[in-house]
């Protein structure tokens, strides 16, 4: 504390902030024409899940509009959506990924 008159006091505290990474959301929108079948390969291959939790999200995203697929650190959820969005250009279909700051 600089206080050369004596007449004024300031304490400054740090704080220790340990601060974990932002998480993203991988989000699936549907549309009419990607096939239900090729949303399940989609899950199962990108994104890990087992058959019937991909039968269930790509339900869900038929249903709603959309679903959260994941959540990921920023590059992680980058690369799957890159991913996504290359397998299905490829195969000439219009699904969407996207990803969105938790
Ligand atoms: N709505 C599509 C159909 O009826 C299926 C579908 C599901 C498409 C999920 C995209 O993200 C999607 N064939």
């Amino acid at each position: 504390n600089d206080d050369p008159e004596g007449d004024t006091s300031v304490v400054t505290k740090t704080k220790s902030k340990t601060k974990r990474p932002p998480l993203y959301k991988v989000l699936l929108l549907n549309d009419d024409y990607t096939p239900m079948e090729f949303v399940v390969l989609v899950l199962e291959r990108f994104f890990g899940l087992n058959h019937a939790q991909s039968v269930e999200i790509m339900l869900t995203v038929h249903k709603k509009g959309l679903a959260v697929v994941g959540v990921f650190a920023f590059e992680i959820a980058e690369t799957k959506v890159a991913q996504v969005m290359d397998f299905a250009r490829r195969n000439q279909h219009p699904l969407q990924c996207t990803m969105e700051k938790e």
